[in-house]
């Protein structure tokens, strides 16, 4: 079935892909650094932190989406850079990551902590130069800052790699969670709020909805590490339990686990309810169902 975020994907990931393509091109001069940013951001990422803030923007005000696209692609960067540096031997050392050799595998080290560098900079020039508003850019350099920081996905990155030598408890590695995944995705999607001046109840709900949808997202990350092929993630898996990881099923079993899960796929439709009446949720409702699938 066709479904409202299938043609949103069609449509915008060629168009994020170009984007994203021409304008490392131009903003990176030095050949060795763009070689090394361009390899892991065009290393065929779903594209889903974008996706969440273009359907955002497509729900609430379509007129902008034109205008959205670089600051969906500044998004992109953070989280390409947020990979890089996870994959780094001081971090993860994963040698494999969307089915190709790591950055630091394919540059050495020093050129992927600088890819890195670049990519999380750039996300800032990117937000700094688009086509919005001046206090929209603002907004948007705020909530990119917020999420991505030391507050939440480099706290969260922190937390996870001080966490390897102990047992955390549900509610710490939930926090953990929303703070190494979860953070981006709500950036997100009121980034997406922003440039459609989204606000009070409706931002609310929103919030709420990214909250829980970062939850299932790591949950279901958590569980694929263990019923997955090295093949069908293009990554290596069981590789949370050999580093003694906090995980959802290290902590409940996957019986747990997927229990866990489906209560945090439940909360993110609830949290939709209060949009019913004056949005068309569909597209909203489309990321739980891919998540679900
Ligand atoms: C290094 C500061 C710093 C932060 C790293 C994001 C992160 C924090 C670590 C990644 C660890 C990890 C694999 C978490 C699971 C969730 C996740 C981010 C999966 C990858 O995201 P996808 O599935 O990847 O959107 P693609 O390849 O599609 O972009």
């Amino acid at each position: 079935m066709t479904t409202k975020l299938t043609r949103l994907t069609t449509e915008m990931v060629p168009a994020l892909d170009s984007l994203l393509t021409m304008k490392i091109q131009h903003d990176v001069p030095d050949e060795t650094l763009q070689s090394a940013m361009a390899y892991s951001v065009m290393a065929g990422g779903k594209r889903l932190r974008p996706l969440l803030l273009l359907a955002t923007v497509q729900t609430f005000l379509p007129g902008q989406i034109p205008q959205s696209l670089q600051a969906a692609a500044a998004i992109e960067l953070v989280h390409t850079y947020s990979l890089i540096h996870d994959d780094l031997p001081a971090m993860d050392n994963d040698d494999l990551r969307r089915g190709k050799p790591t950055n630091h595998v394919k540059f050495g080290e020093a050129q992927a902590i600088l890819a890195g560098d670049g990519l999380l900079t750039l996300a800032f020039q990117w937000l700094s130069d688009c086509q919005l508003a001046a206090e929209v850019k603002v907004a948007l350099v705020h909530e990119l800052a917020l999420g991505a920081g030391p507050a939440k996905m480099v706290a969260g990155q922190s937390e996870d790699i001080a966490g390897e030598a102990r047992q955390l408890t549900l509610p710490q590695l939930q926090a953990l969670h929303e703070k190494k995944t979860g953070a981006l995705i709500k950036a997100s999607i009121l980034m997406g709020a922003d440039i459609a001046g989204v606000q009070d109840y409706r931002r609310a709900a929103l919030t709420k909805y990214a909250v829980n949808l970062g939850l299932a997202f790591q949950i279901r990350d958590d569980i694929l590490d263990v019923t997955s092929t090295a093949e069908e993630l293009g990554k290596p898996v069981h590789q949370d339990e050999a580093a003694h990881k906090n995980t959802y099923p290290g902590l409940l079993g996957l019986a747990g686990a997927k229990d866990s899960f489906n209560k945090a796929i439940a909360a993110t439709r609830l949290a939709l309810d209060p949009l019913v009446a004056s949005t068309d949720i569909t597209l909203f409702e489309d990321f739980a169902d891919y998540l679900e699938k």
